[in-house]
């Protein structure tokens, strides 16, 4: 695992006081909250944010010329420049809000799909999450598209020889995941976008689980499509961003349709709005939106580099720990990891010890993290996952593997 310099003055102790859910505790214990790769804890500015919105200024927005309609179109407005200068998109109107990661994948699957045809390949990885597989095996139905898949080596990495092979002239689409949520690689997806354009094709970035660990920087990396969601990023459910290139929106179909997306309607025909708001249809998930914002701007005042440092130093303490238990095999050991650890524990099923670690106040992910390919390839049927965020200390790593030591001791 590549460890950067983890000396930087990091206060958890602090920044745990945003958090109020940290404090609450669980089965008569003090919660010991290690998913965050299914979903985060909120900050309090976030919470206010929510209660604010709907206290003072709740309004329907993009349609009224009174108060608080303007006054919320002009919080979701800004949000989504907000979320535009954190992954340095070039224009607002390439940032577009989804429902979060799931939705922007089938948004690009449906519509950019609508020009693919017969016999185009779309690329995948063996790592990624069901909503980067299934919509393209959707429209791979519907198209008579082909599905291809970059196969992965034992440590969990791509083999980049065989997605050497894989491109080629029909490859339309290459979609993979920055970051592992079952293995914590981190992709070279630098590499990826670099070669998939000098093929021709386009690429998605499934950034669902590396924006809140890792600086995300659209324009430097090149990549045509990138997507999130808030509710990873300490932000709200229901909400989420794909960020796609203006050249290629412009000439997709849009996704559905209804109010906002239009310029004008007749039962002859109807013109469509400009970006974002084309594939904006509906009233959107408003506080999310703007509450989106305001948790990426609480992100925006920390430093990334920090919390990626604090992150890895966490994932390492962790991972010595396990290796001391007898049986213990870590799952995802990639050269360049972040803060996620799978683990399965010889003779012993993952949920038991989620069963009997949740009974003890510890929160981990157990099963196949929505990887079923995955988890087929290492020939398990799930895994135990402990993924940090920068709230999380050493000092719950050391409850947790006492915690561990007990439920194994109690399953052997
Ligand atoms: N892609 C990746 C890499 C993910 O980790 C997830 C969610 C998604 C896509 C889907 O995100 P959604 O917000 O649209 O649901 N991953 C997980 C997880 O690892 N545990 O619970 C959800």
């Amino acid at each position: 695992m590549i460890r950067d310099d983890i000396s930087i003055p990091f206060d958890v102790q602090k920044i745990r006081e945003d958090f109020p859910t940290l404090l609450r505790s669980v089965n008569g214990k003090d919660l010991v909250y290690f998913d965050n790769g299914a979903t985060s804890q909120k900050p309090q500015v976030v919470i206010d944010a929510i209660n604010d919105y709907y206290t003072n200024n709740n309004s329907n927005i993009h349609r009224g010329v009174h108060f608080l309609s303007q006054l919320a179109t002009s919080q979701y407005e800004e949000a989504r420049k907000i979320i535009q200068e954190y992954i340095n998109a070039p224009l607002s109107e390439e940032v577009l809000f989804t429902k979060g990661t799931t939705d922007s994948i089938n948004l690009v699957a449906s519509s950019l799909g609508e020009l693919f045809s017969e016999g185009d390949e779309i690329i995948i990885s063996a790592m990624e999450h069901h909503s980067n597989i299934v919509p393209w095996q959707m429209l791979c139905e519907r198209k008579g598209c082909i599905l291809k898949v970059i196969p992965i080596s034992e440590s969990g990495e791509l083999k980049m020889d065989e997605f050497d092979r894989l491109l080629s002239n029909k490859t339309k689409l290459v979609s993979v995941t920055h970051i592992s949520n079952t293995l914590g690689t981190i992709n070279p997806i630098e590499e990826i976008i670099k070669k998939t354009h000098a093929a021709g094709g386009y690429v998605m970035i499934d950034g669902a689980q590396s924006v809140q660990h890792i600086p995300v920087d659209v324009q430097a990396l090149d990549c045509d499509f990138f997507a999130f969601s808030g509710h990873k990023v300490f932000g709200p459910t229901g909400v989420g961003i794909l960020y796609g290139k203006k050249e290629i929106l412009d000439q997709m179909p849009p996704y559905q349709g209804g109010g906002d997306m239009i310029a004008k309607v007749t039962f002859e025909k109807t013109t469509y709005n400009e970006l974002p708001h084309k594939f904006e249809a509906g009233t959107p998930n408003i506080s999310g939106g703007i509450c989106l914002g305001t948790a990426i701007s609480y992100l925006s005042e920390m430093d990334l580099s920090a919390i990626h440092a604090h992150e890895m130093e966490l994932a390492a303490y962790a991972e010595e720990k396990l290796l001391q238990f007898e049986g213990m095999r870590i799952v995802g050991t990639a050269q360049r990891k972040t803060s996620v650890v799978s683990f399965v524990v010889d003779g012993i099923h993952p949920f038991d010890v989620g069963t009997l670690l949740d009974k003890q106040g510890i929160a981990v992910r157990t099963g196949h993290h929505c990887t079923q390919p995955l988890m087929d390839f290492y020939q398990i049927p799930g895994t135990i996952r402990a993924s940090f965020a920068f709230y999380n200390t050493k000092e719950e790593i050391d409850v947790f593997i006492k915690a561990l030591e007990r439920s194994l001791n109690m399953l052997r």
